[in-house]
């Protein structure tokens, strides 16, 4: 389906919610496209890009109707690889704690990483003339979602702070193709650095504004409940709304449960920090956290984009698990237990993450 690979583990086949396998996405530093997660809250429209046209409004001084050439011929192109992750990437981990009615078990694999093209929000911003008053600037797009009810198009917002940033671009492309439909072709929003959930697919208006979007997946989705609140009566008001991504990581080969013969054995994975944070350090240990070795970095694909890490084992035969964590460039590092971090919708899981498989002598 939507051409992915015939190893992706599919949540669900109507909406479309998918991610690789691990060793699918431990392949390369951009992830190919049809191994690249998806994830959409209703079915994935068909938009033609000859009548497609996007509609900035709001406050701005001059409103703009632009089509697919005009956005290509009256902006600078620009080309950023940034990672995606969804809010929801680890839940699975969650889950085994406690149960999470309703949202799919994603593994680390909801995170994958492209080279995007396309313009900078910042310049299509400037020129319809963003006034100083708006604080916030919402996305919206035509899919219809049953998640809220009455159902709803799919929409969110951004801080004016972040959409004036360079690294925010209006996509038409992913890895050198045309955005395909499955993400958000022909032009979706790509915001670094943020939760997946806003970077917003086949998007048709840019609106700016004095506060943030009124859509159900700004207003009452991806906000961060305290473990005890009941997510259909919660004080919404009192609940931050999620914007950029936690610093996190995960190990991608060995896979669980899988079987590696004894003898130096290359372990790898990713880590990746958001916003203006970056990965600095990743450390590993096979005694749950009692002692950690550091592991080799690659992190060369820019700012925005994941760092994949790798170290070699020397490992004996029994059951073997292994724990990463990464540190940022403020000196934090994650928090050790998933328990403490559960949340009745199971967003922003950056636990130390386990990886537990058997070592059989040669
Ligand atoms: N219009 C629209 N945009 C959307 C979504 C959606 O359902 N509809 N899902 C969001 C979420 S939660 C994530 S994680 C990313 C996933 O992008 P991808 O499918 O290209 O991986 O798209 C975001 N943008
Ligand atoms: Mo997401």
């Amino acid at each position: 389906m939507w051409e992915k690979r015939e190893d992706t583990i599919v949540h669900e086949v109507e909406p479309y919610n998918a991610e690789p396998s691990r060793a699918a996405l431990d392949r390369a530093l951009c992830t190919p496209i049809d191994t690249f997660y998806s994830r959409n809250h209703g079915p994935v429209p068909t938009i033609d890009a000859s009548t497609w046209r996007l509609k900035v409004d709001g406050l701005v001084d001059h409103e703009l109707e632009l089509d697919l050439p005009r956005l290509k011929a009256d902006f600078a192109h620009r080309e950023v690889v940034a990672t995606l992750q969804c809010a929801g990437a680890r839940r699975a981990d969650l889950v085994a704690i406690r149960d999470i009615p309703g949202e799919a078990p994603w593994g680390p694999c909801a995170t994958s990483t492209a080279r995007w093209a396309g313009v900078a929000l910042a310049d299509v911003l400037a020129a319809a003339g963003l006034q100083d008053a708006a604080a916030h600037v919402a996305f919206e797009a035509p899919d219809v979602s049953d998640h809220p009810t009455p159902p709803q198009c799919y929409g969110s917002s951004v801080t004016r702070r972040k959409a004036a940033s360079p690294e925010v671009l209006l996509a038409w492309a992913m890895n050198g193709e045309p955005l395909p439909a499955v993400h958000g072709g022909p032009v979706r929003v790509v915001v670094p650095g943020w939760i997946g959930a806003r970077s917003v697919k086949w998007v048709e208006r840019v609106t700016a504004r004095l506060d943030p979007s009124q859509n159900y997946f700004q207003q009452v989705a991806y906000r961060l409940l305290p473990a005890d609140a009941d997510p259909d009566h919660a004080d919404l008001d009192r609940m931050p709304m999620l914007s950029s991504v936690a610093l996190n990581s995960d190990t991608l080969v060995p896979a669980p449960a899988s079987v590696v013969p004894a003898g130096p054995t290359e372990v790898s994975g990713y880590a990746y920090a958001g916003d203006d944070r970056s990965v600095i350090r990743v450390d590993v240990s096979i005694d749950r956290g009692q002692s950690w070795r550091q592991a080799e970095l690659e992190q060369d694909a820019g700012d925005w984009a994941w760092c994949r890490w790798r170290t070699l084992i020397d490992l004996e035969p029994s059951a073997t698990t292994v724990t990463v964590r990464a540190w940022d460039s403020t000196g934090a590092a994650q928090p050790d237990t998933a328990a403490a971090l559960w949340n009745p919708k199971g967003y922003i899981n950056n636990a130390w993450s386990h990886t537990t498989f058997d070592v059989e002598a040669q």
